[in-house]
């Protein structure tokens, strides 16, 4: 049946997916990481998001404050995508299995965003709590035809191994059956696995979640062709931007793999 919000959800997830290829900028690091993310000549967040934006990209996942603060920076040039829950490495390692509320859907309304993130920590012992708050976030965001993405994360002390296939299968299917209207997620390490993934999302875009920086560029961007290869609609990626050598490259080389205008190896060579 066709309401106001289904609408509007379909049409905020088209100003975020490329059909061809879908580029979203993750840049919640500071929250969620912290220092650590960030050598010495990168630590102004508005240098990162300016050549990040310049590079082309389909949306920028922030935090509400950052999304306030940057307004100047991304209004008009690229989709928002408010992400409002989050953890600080500064918590006792336990407690870092848990998500909390920073925002609220309204914010990201009042932000203009297109679509708002929350995380779950499929696996741990808090996972009850986080999918109460998903729940809240869910139908708070219908009620606005907001899409909600989901980090669906396995992570707790039943899991050795959260880029196992069944492992990855088994947060996404649940994402899936939450209502997530976009899923990013592990990449399981082959096209084979991952598209076992995105068949199990039955029709929901699933999406890579980039990790952490890869020694050599072209590694990632062959991770990014076997994504596109496997059906995914795309990647969700921070660290392997703007920890790059070059910031913008690295960004406009991460969109031509994943639109298939490039391969690997004839995006990596403009790296160079
Ligand atoms: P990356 O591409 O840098 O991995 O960013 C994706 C992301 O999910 C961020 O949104 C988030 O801050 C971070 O990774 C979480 O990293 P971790 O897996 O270490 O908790």
């Amino acid at each position: 049946m066709v309401s106001y919000s289904s609408v509007g959800k379909k049409a905020r997830l088209e100003r975020i997916i490329d059909p061809r290829g879908t580029l979203i900028f993750a840049f919640d690091h500071w929250f969620e990481h912290g220092p650590s993310d960030f050598p010495e000549d990168r630590l102004n967040p508005r240098t990162i998001l300016e050549r990040v934006i310049s590079a082309g990209v389909d949306a920028v996942m922030l935090t509400p404050g950052d999304a306030k603060l940057f307004a100047d920076i991304w209004t008009g040039r690229t989709s928002l995508i408010v992400k409002i829950t989050s953890k600080t490495n500064l918590r006792p390692p336990d407690e870092r299995l848990l998500q909390s509320v920073i925002g609220t859907v309204e914010d990201a309304v009042r932000l203009g965003a297109d679509a708002v993130a929350a995380t779950i920590y499929w696996g741990s012992p808090m996972e009850d709590m986080m999918l109460r708050r998903w729940v809240a976030i869910r139908e708070a965001a219908e009620a606005y035809g907001l899409p909600v993405l989901q980090l669906a994360y396995p992570r707790g002390p039943t899991i050795s191994n959260r880029y196992a296939p069944e492992i990855v299968l088994y947060g996404v299917r649940a994402a899936v059956q939450v209502g997530a209207d976009l899923i990013k997620t592990y990449y399981t390490g082959s096209k084979e696995s991952f598209a076992k993934v995105v068949e199990a999302a039955a029709g929901v875009p699933v999406m890579m979640s980039g990790g952490p920086k890869r020694d050599k560029p072209l590694e990632f961007l062959r991770d990014l062709k076997a994504v596109r290869d496997a059906g995914a609609a795309g990647a969700v990626v921070g660290r392997n931007i703007f920890q790059a050598k070059d910031i913008e490259a690295m960004a406009k080389a991460c969109k031509t793999v994943l639109v298939g205008e490039m391969s690997p190896e004839e995006a990596a060579e403009g790296l160079k």
